[in-house]
């Protein structure tokens, strides 16, 4: 990894116009190590611009970072020098951008910044370690390589906080390391505002994502009989009389259903507005869910699976429940 840095650097200064680029959907993690480059290269006189195909969700807005994402940058006349794509792992994360633009970057210096196992190291530089939780954790760490803390800003100290935040799920999950915290001290002592993102992003509830909640859990919310399994089966009507986002749904599984005491799975199917219906499971670290999840041809990591089927709320509930015939006994 320190020559890859080391080319990075030399790559950074052999270049005028930068893009930056990071997945779709994208999530704070790949927001604000983003924001973190973007805001560096600037003061380092470079022309940067970022890109994506989508803007970033509105409430993402508190760490200040979300005008700088063009979806509709014309990369052809921008004509960048050097790529820099963020916490994405595979070229097809990068969607529609990379899709049409395909020439350009594959003629261009392209430098690939990711913490995820899965990476297909598919630039001509890459940087690329799961040994971080985060990639904001990760770009702290090139920062410090090529000596460049001393543009830390407070701005910039509490965007890359945020996302290790985001990422480890406030130091809980098993990503977390000695040297996140010592990361998130670092950054505490370039005055990051710790309160701001945990207070905005874990703490807050609006009244419109916890009428959702409360409809779901005093009304659908269901329990095997010997405790181990909960779900709950959601129709879109409850969608159209809460405000709705199925990003409140995953906060919904994963701080509350999989926090019930004695819950080992647990699982939320919904019904989308445009097509189908989407499932989401959990389960804690007895339990794998990749054979269940594999069997179902569903995308999954060890602890989490998800995936979108054409059959009715109830046909997919029936699915799962006979998935997990075993764990139900
Ligand atoms: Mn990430």
């Amino acid at each position: 990894m320190k020559s890859e840095i080391k080319k990075f650097w030399e790559l950074i200064k052999s270049s005028k116009k930068i893009l930056l680029i990071n997945h779709i959907r994208m999530d704070m993690d790949a927001l604000w190590s983003l924001s973190a480059i973007y805001d560096i290269l600037t003061q380092l006189w470079k022309d940067v611009k970022a890109v994506n195909d989508e803007v970033p969700p509105n409430n993402y807005n508190i760490i200040w970072y979300n005008e700088i994402i063009e979806p509709y940058l014309d990369i052809v006349s921008f004509k960048p020098d050097l790529i820099i794509s963020l916490d994405a792992a595979s070229e097809w994360q990068l969607w529609a951008t990379y899709e049409n633009n395909k020439e350009i970057f594959k003629n261009t210096p392209f430098v690939i910044i990711d913490h995820h196992k899965t990476n297909e190291w598919f630039g001509s530089v890459n940087i690329i370690s799961k040994d971080f939780s985060s990639s904001c954790e990760l770009v702290f760490y090139i920062l410090k390589k090529l000596n460049l803390v001393k543009y830390i800003t407070p701005k910039i100290a509490t965007a890359l906080l945020s996302g290790i935040y985001t990422d480890t799920n406030i130091y809980y999950n098993s990503n977390t390391s000695g040297y996140t915290l010592r990361t998130a001290a670092d950054l505490i002592d370039l005055w990051a505002d710790f309160r701001k993102p945990y207070f905005e992003f874990y703490k807050k509830k609006t009244i419109t994502k916890s009428r959702l909640w409360w409809t779901i859990l005093s009304k659908r919310l269901k329990i095997s009989d010997n405790k181990k399994v909960a779900w709950a089966i959601v129709p879109f009507s409850i969608f159209e009389e809460t405000w709705w986002n199925d990003r409140d749904l995953t906060w919904l599984i994963s701080e509350f259903f999989a926090n019930l005491d004695w819950v080992e799975i647990c699982f939320l199917v919904y019904e989308l507005n445009y097509w189908g219906v989407k499932a989401s499971l959990r389960c804690t670290e007895k339990y794998d869910m990749s054979s269940v999840a594999e069997k179902l041809g569903w995308g999954w990591h060890k602890q989490a699976a998800w995936f979108t089927s054409d059959k009715t709320l109830e046909e997919v509930e029936k699915m799962i429940l006979k998935a997990l015939k075993k764990e139900l006994e």
